[in-house]
């Protein structure tokens, strides 16, 4: 089944890719092959700090005009990127603690707080009294100590008491538990301005910080309180690919982050109203699709069905067929209006955040964002008769999502039992090598999807489960990797478990803010006993395969801050340092147990891993690993006749 999506998948994004070269119109991919990256600025050796350069550090000069060395340049210049991740994701945390905290004033009338127990469970992790307390009530409290998470002063993060107790111990010894969100960023922007911090290690002491504030502070208020408002996932079956785009039905596409946006278009498109005029302007319904995390977030919790990743976006508008595309914030190119241009699509912006020219502007806040989508619905609808010419690939993939640590432990234990102890127990006795999280983005450097597929397919091959979140788990998906059928290409232990629990390889986390689950999980894994008592004990490590933006560099500066071991590929951002590289490694590793290096062969990126799992193991005296024979249930009958026979003799 995967091997059969995988080449149908590819020819689809072909034929768009042509069809767009006939009309004139550029796509990332083909931009892509037109401008060369700088060799300068690809390593990090080029300072644009300040007006006395860009000084860009090639050819041998030792240093900038103000003196500073490639380490300094090199590590503030990712020190700034980790920064910038950790507001994008951070930032969008902030949107949503206002949403919950609207609602709990009782200021968005349509909009219910879906899961209870979660938002009682943060409660009391918290050390808020809940007894007696009204859902509002506790929903207001909650929203207010989050919102002090920006901006506290002599305090650590709430969330930080999740961590196992040594790595909260290693983050104080090595003084990096973050404060503040707002404050760990603006002290990276400070500490990385010209004359400011000069030694690269204290540079990166502050990326750690940031990044640690980013995963265990505003990635993971986003998720928690996403799941809060809107419900935390469970396993569902959906679809991908382009050919989810239906001809007979309006089509509007959410691309972005904010799952605010999307549940209330959601929401507003089901109204008996809106199904009544798509009908009179002669579409069969309304049909609501995903991109990019936006897709993540609806797919995951409503099983809405999407259309691909980043590399999609200007894809579906290729198509003819899409009324409507509405976006928020992240990811979104700004050459989405000029291809819109070219068809009748309408491109829709709706956070103040961001403003594309040539798009509508439709600007939703928490108070009337179902007055907002009621606008948006009927935009796409009227639109719906001035579509031309359609040309839909017809090709479309299922698959399962909604693997929440919630669901991760309910899957594994049932109700009362939940647990993750069957996973650590199968990596215990030897069934499983170890756990490892592919995350992040598509490059259109990389080619169509092939860093994800070839690592996802090698680390199932080895039987290792992998966690996908972002863009990387819509491409895999799209190859039928999240299917149950996917474990006919995992290895034989791997295919026995998947068999008996029901699942696929690879399971779905959810979009790159849902990242944070990885470390509840990593955390639980640790709290469940077998694996060591810190997350760098335990055999599991990060892949960010076609990395490209910041908020990847933030994600797995926080995985490895936290204990894990992470590969990115495509390219080293601080290449041009050789000691940025080595504290990045060797320098984290004896410092907080986890490293982040960089790796462009998807082969080595295996084979480090793999090694990397097998090290863990022996130290936890599991290993050395033995091949197992695995038998199905006519052999273990036919063995087990055997072994009575054989007793029977003796
Ligand atoms: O936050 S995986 S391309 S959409 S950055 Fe962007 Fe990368 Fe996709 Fe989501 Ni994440």
């Amino acid at each position: 089944m995967a091997k059969k999506e995988r080449k149908d998948s590819q020819s689809f994004n072909e034929e768009l890719i042509e069809k767009a070269k006939k009309l004139g119109v550029s796509t990332c991919l083909t931009r892509a092959k037109e401008i060369k990256p700088c060799s300068i600025g690809v390593t990090g050796a080029c300072c644009s700090l300040c007006y006395m350069g860009p000084c860009r550090l090639a050819g041998g000069e030792a240093q900038g005009v103000c003196g500073a060395t490639i380490d300094t340049i090199t590590s503030r210049n990712f020190a700034r990127s980790v920064a910038a991740g950790a507001a994008a994701h951070s930032d969008h945390a902030r949107d949503l603690v206002f949403t919950l905290l609207a609602v709990a004033l009782g200021k968005i009338p349509g909009i219910k707080i879906k899961d209870e127990e979660k938002l009682r469970k943060v409660a009391l992790d918290w050390g808020i009294k809940v007894e007696s307390k009204t859902t509002l009530e506790l929903a207001k409290e909650v929203a207010q100590i989050a919102l002090d998470q920006f901006s506290l002063k002599n305090k650590e993060l709430n969330f930080l008491s999740r961590a196992p107790r040594k790595r909260q111990d290693c983050w104080k010894k090595q003084a990096l538990s973050p404060r503040g969100i707002d404050w760990e960023v603006a002290e990276t922007l400070n500490r990385t301005h010209e004359g400011t911090d000069q030694e690269a290690e204290s540079i990166l002491n502050q990326a750690l910080r940031t990044a640690l504030a980013d995963g265990w502070g505003g990635s993971m208020l986003a998720t928690e309180i996403s799941d809060i408002l809107f419900g935390t996932p469970k396993a569902a079956l959906s679809r991908i690919n382009l050919g989810v785009i239906k001809e007979d039905e309006v089509n509007i596409v959410v691309h972005g982050h904010n799952p605010l946006v999307a549940e209330a278009i959601l929401q507003v498109a089901n109204e008996n109203e809106f199904k009544k005029t798509a009908l009179e302007r002669g579409a069969k319904g309304i049909n609501l699709i995903g991109i990019c995390c936006t897709a993540n977030e609806i797919l995951m919790r409503h099983g809405i069905p999407s259309a691909g990743n980043f590399l999609h976006q200007e894809l579906t508008i290729l198509t003819g067929a899409v009324d409507l595309m509405v976006v928020d914030v992240q990811c979104i190119m700004q050459a989405l209006a000029e291809v819109a241009k070219k068809f009748h699509t309408k491109l829709v912006t709706t956070s103040s955040k961001t403003r594309i020219p040539g798009a509508i502007h439709i600007e939703f806040n928490p108070e009337d964002c179902l007055k907002k989508a009621r606008e948006v619905v009927e935009l796409a609808i009227e639109n719906f008769p001035r579509r031309l010419k359609v040309n839909i690939p017809s090709k479309e993939t299922p698959l399962v999502t909604g693997f929440s640590h919630e669901y991760i432990n309910f899957m594994l234990g049932g109700k009362y039992l939940a647990s993750l102890r069957e996973l650590n127990n199968s990596i215990i006795d030897g069934r499983l090598q170890g756990v490892v999280a592919v995350i992040g983005c598509n490059n259109p450097r990389v080619g169509l999807n092939e860093g994800h597929r070839y690592v996802v397919k090698e680390l199932i091959r080895n039987n290792v489960v992998v966690f996908q979140t972002g863009c990387g788990a819509l491409t895999n998906a799209q190859y039928g990797f999240l299917l149950p059928e996917a474990m006919e290409e995992a290895g034989p232990i791997l295919k026995v478990i998947c068999k008996s629990v029901g699942i696929p390889p690879v399971l779905h986390l959810g979009s790159c803010v849902n990242n944070s689950r990885l470390l509840t999980i990593f955390s639980q894994m640790v709290k469940d006993g077998g694996l060591g008592n810190d997350i760098s004990t335990l055999p599991v490590a990060g892949i960010c395969p076609e990395w490209k933006s910041e908020k990847a560099l933030s994600i797995g500066t926080y995985l490895a801050a936290s204990g894990v071991y992470v590969l990115f590929g495509v390219g080293s951002p601080v290449g041009a340092s050789c000691k940025v590289v080595e504290l990045m490694s060797k320098g984290w590793e004896r410092k907080i147990g986890g490293k982040l290096e960089f790796e462009p062969n998807y082969q080595k990126i295996i084979q480090k891993v793999l090694e990397h799992l097998k090290e863990k193991r022996k130290a936890l005296g599991l290993g050395p690993e033995r091949d197992r024979e695995v038998h199905d249930i006519e052999r273990r009958r036919a063995l087990l006749w055997w072994r009575n026979q054989l007793k029977g003799w003796q």
